[in-house]
């Protein structure tokens, strides 16, 4: 993306005000975000990037004005609601680090809330035609809890994208089936609403909205809780990592989702360890399995790595002064000791 269109998009951040509703949506890199943004908008242009090839795409949590906006008829002087939909990079994304997504996803979602901008739910999409629940699928969704909180979830529409990969319903519907008796299962408990995109109908299925208007349907049912709420707690509802960064006034490792990967740090001990013992069972082996677990578990021992060196980046020596100072040893230790780590 060329400078001047970032600078474009983040005016849409400065301009925030509190009649702004936001939406972000979120999942996994190549879930379909992208895609489902522009068919809100049905005019066949790539308001937002898609991406056609194995590499992440959206990079950048990019926000997009629906044109929709509506005067309040009550006030009709006033300012006119503005439709905010955003777009964001997923987790074990292929370009960049899960510290550094997590960092732009929490500093637009934390400079919103301080804007007083409305963030009405949070859209979640779910790639139906990947045969497995997989790593990263398991991945993106823990980050989205741990990003939303419990307390969230009825706020939450889970998506799945893909159908069209398939000849007719019987599969992608048994998988549905499957995610919300297992992997969904406690969102949906907490009040998460689940629903399809689709573009087109498959064999023998009467479909009524398609394209446009199931992206369409997907917002408006954001829209309808957030009218049912009105007058009640919406012009304060916030996701946890909101009230976490702005009402609490934590840095973003300390938050929930922060923390998560603070673990994913400790796994990276012990996966170098497990590395050592794997390699010295080869040396006699020759075991095809144990080969291949080594390549996985060095994919990730990099992909950690990196991870790493992007908290090291993050923690200045003023920011460890400022740890010091609050006081908050546990977390400064363990951020020194990572970046010794680092360092040896
Ligand atoms: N058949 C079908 N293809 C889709 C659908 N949604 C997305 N795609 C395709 O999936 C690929 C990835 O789509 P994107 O919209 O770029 O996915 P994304 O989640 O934004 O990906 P990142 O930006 O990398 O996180 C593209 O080739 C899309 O055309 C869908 O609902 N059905
Ligand atoms: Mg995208």
């Amino acid at each position: 993306m060329s400078d001047s269109s970032t600078k474009i998009l983040d005016e849409i951040l400065q301009d925030g005000k509190d009649t702004d509703i936001v939406i972000p949506v979120m999942g996994a890199t190549g879930a379909g975000k992208s895609t489902f943004i522009n068919y809100l908008f049905g005019d066949g242009k790539d308001h937002v990037q898609v991406g056609h090839h194995l590499t992440s795409c959206t990079v950048n949590v990019t926000p997009v004005i629906l044109p929709s906006t509506s005067r309040n008829p009550q006030n009709p002087d006033s300012e006119p609601t503005r439709v905010i939909i955003l777009d964001t990079p997923g987790f074990d994304d292929t370009l960049a680090s899960d510290v550094e997504i997590l960092r732009r996803i929490a500093n637009w979602l934390a400079t919103s809330y301080r804007k007083k901008m409305v963030l009405a739910g949070v859209i979640y999409l779910h790639d139906i035609s990947q045969d497995r629940f997989t790593g990263t699928a398991r991945r993106n969704l823990s980050m989205f809890n741990h990003l939303c909180g419990e307390a969230s979830l009825d706020k939450v529409v889970l998506v799945s994208t893909k159908w069209e990969r398939f000849r007719d319903a019987q599969i992608p519907t048994a998988r549905e089936g499957e995610l919300k008796d297992k992997h969904w299962k406690f969102m949906v408990g907490k009040g998460s609403q689940v629903e399809r995109f689709r573009l087109h109908s498959l064999k023998d299925e009467p479909l009524e909205k398609t394209g446009k208007e199931s992206a369409r349907h997907i917002v408006n049912l954001v829209r309808q809780r957030q009218a049912q709420e009105k007058g009640k707690v919406i012009k304060k509802f916030a996701i946890q990592i909101q009230h976490e960064l702005v009402d609490s006034k934590k840095f973003v490792p300390q938050t929930e989702a922060g923390k998560q990967l603070n673990y994913s740090l400790k796994e990276f001990i012990d996966m170098q360890k497990q590395l050592v013992t794997l390699e010295k069972g080869t040396a006699e082996a020759g075991d095809q399995d144990r080969e291949d677990k080594i390549v996985e578990m060095e994919r990730t021992i990099r992909r950690l790595e990196e991870q790493m060196r992007s908290l090291k980046v993050s923690l200045p020596q003023r920011l460890k002064q400022i740890f010091k100072k609050l006081e908050l040893a546990q977390f400064y230790v363990s951020a020194w000791y990572y970046t010794a780590l680092i360092c040896v």
